[in-house]
């Protein structure tokens, strides 16, 4: 792992931000490849969706929509204790998230004069889970739950027929379905998924979805960027990446494990140290070595380890550490130093934050009861991770009685004449004239 040394310098956050390179990941060329699929899918439907199966999955006369049945059968082969788990899992994160769904608030402009906000959740849901080596039965719950939690009525979800299961879409995905209580389930992948979402398939009864979710490869975000608009999308979710602000007082071996436990996701995943301790640097740097040589995706986690979005960063004190990591705005940000609450005060850009040496972001991944689905790529500085509030819209209702009315009436007409509106300051005059009749403000 590279090193670099900002001790000494004083830099300002625009020289911070261009210090700590990522891995570059682009959707833009694949837009103009999966334009043609999504199109085709919204004129052809079904016939345009099985012939996409063939080509891209191998898949041929699948069911498109899974039955019901096959879903709950899929916990047949699901090992007990992973059965077990995802439930604590569900358990744990419908509790996290519902702390995610604002109360409704009033507010009183005057008597008689309200505003309500209420928090309105989209009417139905796409959740797209890749397959094969991605299809991470956690990433569909913390999708599934958050949709759930924020009251979404109509959750479907769709995955990548597997030819090696029937055509069916990969088990763990069905397990997840299955436990999460999500029952609309398609053997559908990539960009046809996507398309079939955003324009429905009334072939196989699939209705369109108001907001399309979900993590997948470069062709179903390109999908998503084409279909956004017509539906709303998350965010892209991009190389995993985890960020440790750790001073002497941390353990070495911890900080390394950390490290690696991200960087096993993925050749081009980020690991960053940020430290004021030459030692504490040094010993990580020797944790890293032994750790990643018996860890079992060993080669994946030295490649990502040692490529250039990765580095020991040095500093000379811990409030450059925060501006260092603010600048970075990661994914993940694990904080183990002797005062993790004064670093978190200066924190303002991260995804999610893991404070002290009890809580790894691997608790997070599964177990914490917050969501996994966060921002990467440095798009921490003005998104948030996927929860309940993703599928939510504040809605204001306004009520305001006669006399309310009337007490705005005045400045309501002068603005309305100041934007040479007359028919606006009518509509309020109107309400008071005496014989009902319309006034006019001239
Ligand atoms: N760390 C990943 C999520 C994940 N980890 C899924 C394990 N499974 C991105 O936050
Ligand atoms: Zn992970």
């Amino acid at each position: 792992m590279r090193t670099i040394d900002l001790r000494g310098h004083d830099l300002s956050r625009a020289e911070l931000l261009t210090l700590v390179p990522r891995a570059a990941v682009s959707a833009d060329i694949a837009v103009e490849r999966v334009r043609p699929l999504v199109a085709d899918v919204a004129a052809r439907g079904e016939t345009a969706l099985r012939e996409q199966a063939r080509d891209f999955d191998g898949v041929q006369d699948h069911a498109l929509r899974v039955p019901a049945d096959a879903i709950a059968a899929s916990l047949n082969d699901c090992p007990p204790e992973i059965e077990a788990a995802l439930l604590e899992l569900i358990a744990r994160l419908r509790r996290g998230s519902a702390a995610q769904v604002p109360a409704e608030q009033v507010t009183r402009i005057g008597d008689g004069a309200e505003i309500r906000q209420r928090w309105q959740p989209v009417s139905r849901v796409g959740l797209y889970a890749p397959g094969g080596k991605a299809a991470y039965p956690s990433s569909v719950i913390m999708n599934a739950v958050a949709a759930q939690t924020a009251g979404v009525p109509s959750l479907a979800l769709a995955s990548p027929a597997q030819a090696d299961h029937a055509g069916l879409p990969h088990p763990a995905v069905l397990w997840a379905a299955a436990l999460s209580g999500v029952d609309e389930v398609y053997a559908i992948g990539g960009a046809g998924a996507i398309a079939a979402f955003a324009h429905g398939v009334p072939s196989i009864g699939l209705e369109p979805v108001d907001v399309v979710t979900g993590p997948g490869n470069v062709f179903v975000a390109a999908a998503k960027r084409v279909v956004n608009g017509i539906v709303g999308i998350d965010s892209e979710a991009g190389t995993t990446e985890i960020l440790i602000i750790a001073d002497a007082s941390a353990d070495a071996g911890i900080v390394a494990a950390d490290l690696i436990s991200q960087a096993e996701h993925d050749e081009a995943a980020a690991a960053v140290l940020v430290t004021d301790s030459e030692t504490l640097a040094a010993d990580v740097r020797d944790e890293l070595e032994a750790r990643s040589a018996r860890t079992r995706h060993h080669e994946r986690v030295r490649t990502a380890l040692g490529g250039p979005q990765s580095a020991v960063i040095l500093v000379d004190d811990l409030e450059t550490a925060t501006r260092v990591s603010n600048a970075y705005a990661p994914e993940h940000l694990e904080i183990q130093t002797r005062d993790d609450e004064g670093v978190l005060a200066r924190i303002s850009d991260a995804g999610a934050v893991f404070l002290g040496a009890f809580t790894p972001v691997s608790l997070g991944d599964y177990l914490a009861g917050s969501n996994h689905v966060l921002p990467t790529g440095g798009t921490a500085r003005f998104a948030s991770g996927l929860g309940a509030h993703t599928y939510l819209r504040p809605q204001q209702i306004v009520h305001y009685d006669r006399a309310s009315l009337e007490e705005a009436q005045a400045p309501l007409l002068a603005l309305a004449e100041s934007e040479g509106l007359p028919a606006h300051g009518e509509a309020v005059s109107a309400r008071f004239a005496a014989d009902g009749a319309a006034a006019t403000t001239t």
